[in-house]
């Protein structure tokens, strides 16, 4: 009997869902990084097997939204609740159920597919408190399993994923076997350069940049030459940015191209340059532009 469905993951912003989902893949197809707020989109991704095709939904962190790309960012991440096979709410286990989470765990409340309970990063947190959340959690939702991992060390994933498989239904493939995610190569550019931003920039910034790629082309001997815009809301980001005498900009480029380098399997030339749009996050047309598609 073949398996297949959709599994989607959500919770609060930073607590390791496209970590999750890039262990699982064992790929990096989802951007990373200790800010919060760090994945805009709902990233789809496949995994084939013989026995099971199971289609993950990364998603932007829950939050209280404060300009329109963050409405955009929630409503996505709930939207990808619905018709799903699978909810994973992630959280991490630091003794507490705070409001982000109940606020959370309210929306989930009828929904009629399994949720799982995945408690991340418990390399960080001790046993106490791993028990204390256990506890409290429990308490407060009904959930279909619950599983402690630990995303970065693969700790507990492999359980998590045969509980997962088990939940399947019975279904047809819905993707070619070699397919592993709905994103362009564009879209995964952007974000390798995003990335490399925010891994680079002091916390007042990354919230407010968006990457724009105006220039993709490969040369007869194969060379990919980019050009991309990061885009800032101030002009003092801009300073922060480019850096003293370039070099934040600078480590930006080098970091971005040596991973574009590697995703794309060639040479890569990349300029970058970086524009101050004043508040794009709250200019529907400019959310538009940048792709953040169906802006309310
Ligand atoms: N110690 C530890 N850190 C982890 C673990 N999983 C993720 N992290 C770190 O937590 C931070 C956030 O990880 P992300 O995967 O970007 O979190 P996210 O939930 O996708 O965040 P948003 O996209 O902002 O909603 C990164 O610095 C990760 O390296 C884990 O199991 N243990
Ligand atoms: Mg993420």
């Amino acid at each position: 009997m073949f398996k297949s469905g959709f599994v989607s993951i959500v919770g609060r912003p930073n607590v390791g869902k496209s970590t999750l989902m890039n262990y699982i893949m064992g790929e990096k197809l989802s951007i990373v990084s200790n800010k919060p707020q760090t994945t805009r989109n709902n990233i789809q991704t496949i995994k084939t097997t013989d026995d099971y095709q199971m289609v993950f939904v990364d998603t932007p962190g829950i939050h209280k939204p404060k300009h329109k790309l963050g409405e955009y960012m929630v409503n996505s991440a709930k939207d990808s609740t619905k018709d799903v096979d699978l909810i994973l709410f992630l959280t991490n286990p630091d003794g507490e159920l705070g409001k982000g989470d109940s606020f959370i765990l309210e929306s989930l409340k009828g929904k009629q597919c399994p949720i799982f309970l995945v408690l991340n990063k418990v390399d960080e947190f001790t046993q106490d408190k791993v028990a204390e959340t256990l506890s409290k959690y429990s308490k407060a939702f009904e959930f279909d399993e619950i599983i402690p991992i630990s995303a970065i060390k693969g700790k507990n994933v492999d359980t998590l994923l045969k509980l997962m498989v088990d939940k399947l239904p019975e279904g047809p493939k819905y993707y070619p076997d070699d397919m592993i995610t709905d994103v362009q190569e564009r879209f995964v550019v952007s974000e390798i350069v995003r990335e490399k931003a925010l891994r680079c920039l002091r916390d007042e910034v990354p919230h407010g940049i968006a990457v724009d790629i105006i220039r993709m082309k490969k040369n007869e001997k194969g060379i990919y030459h980019i050009e991309a815009d990061i885009i800032c809301e101030k002009d003092s980001h801009k300073g922060i940015i480019i850096g003293k005498n370039g070099a934040v900009l600078k480590k930006i480029g080098e970091t971005s191209r040596y991973e574009l380098e590697r995703f794309l399997r060639t040479k890569v030339m990349l300029k970058l340059w970086v524009k101050v749009r004043k508040e794009w996050r709250d200019n529907n047309n400019l959310l538009k532009e940048l792709g953040y598609k169906n802006v309310k």
